[in-house]
């Protein structure tokens, strides 16, 4: 006798292992235990602004997962996806107040904290090496960035960086994520109604860096529920599986974690 099985849709994400979007929709992939092949975008070698990658997710940026060969972009809704291709174990809450609350949540995450994350990251990072190009190289790179948003990013690493007060002020309004995710735990557990959900996925890279940035926002001391909820983040299996492997000086190259 012979069992056959369905294969599923072929999944193949584009992604760098550090990136924030990319590591929500690693942590959705992993805690719906579903297999797939991870290709890194070269951040430092500007392969997110080569034709190719643009031909998959037009705003050159990272991650786009392809599903039997078709892609789809931005992490909350690509996580909104899986979920609902994928519904089990279920990460979007059923009753559709709460279910209106993770998606806000979600634009939160995308819209507020990622440009403040993103100012840190970007000095440590990439600043070093923008500073050097020259104004032919600067307007080449430039040229390639098919939205203003980031082209200005792009142009502030090169010639105007962030200041001490710009990184003070993106700080603070880390901090007040941290607030409000005491608040929402300290409530009912989670960050949505009273189960772990993609509202929690969807934190938890900014969790992350907010540490590595500032560990006493994160202590047990100054915030005991929020504490409390990133222990239980941090032991979830799919967290591990995840790799959110430290911010360093390789993770937006070609480097892959160790197995
Ligand atoms: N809203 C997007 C944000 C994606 C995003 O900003 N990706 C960053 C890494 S976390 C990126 O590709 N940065 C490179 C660049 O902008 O040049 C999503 O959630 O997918």
């Amino acid at each position: 006798m012979t069992t056959e099985t369905t294969p599923g849709p072929s999944l193949v994400l584009y992604h760098a292992w550090a990136s924030s979007a990319s590591r929500k929709v690693r942590m959705c992939l992993a805690e719906k235990g579903l297999p797939f092949e991870a290709r890194v975008v070269d951040l430092n070698r500007f392969e997110h602004h080569q034709d190719w990658y643009k031909k998959l997710n037009p705003s050159g940026i990272v991650p786009a997962l392809m599903v039997d060969g078709r892609p789809l972009v931005e992490s909350n809704f690509i996580n909104e996806f899986l979920d609902e291709a994928w519904p089990e174990p279920p990460l979007m809450p059923a009753d559709p107040m709460l279910r209106h609350d993770a998606r806000l949540w979600g634009k939160y995450i995308d819209d507020t904290c990622l440009p403040a994350i993103q100012k840190h990251n970007w000095m440590h990072h990439f600043h070093p090496m923008a500073r050097e190009w020259s104004d032919e190289e600067l307007e080449r790179r430039l040229a390639a960035i098919p939205t203003a948003n980031r082209r200005h990013v792009w142009y502030r690493m090169a010639r105007d960086p962030y200041t001490a007060e710009e990184l003070e002020a993106a700080l603070d309004i880390l901090r007040d994520m941290m607030d409000r995710i005491e608040a929402r735990v300290a409530a009912t557990g989670w960050i949505t109604g009273d189960a772990y959900s993609l509202a929690d996925i969807a934190a938890t890279p900014y969790v992350i860096r907010t540490e590595e940035l500032a560990p006493e926002e994160v202590s047990p001391e100054k915030r005991p529920a929020a504490a409390g909820w990133w222990s239980g983040i941090k032991a979830r299996p799919a967290y591990k599986a995840a790799h959110m492997e430290p911010f360093n000086e390789q993770c937006w190259s070609g480097w892959t974690p160790p197995a």
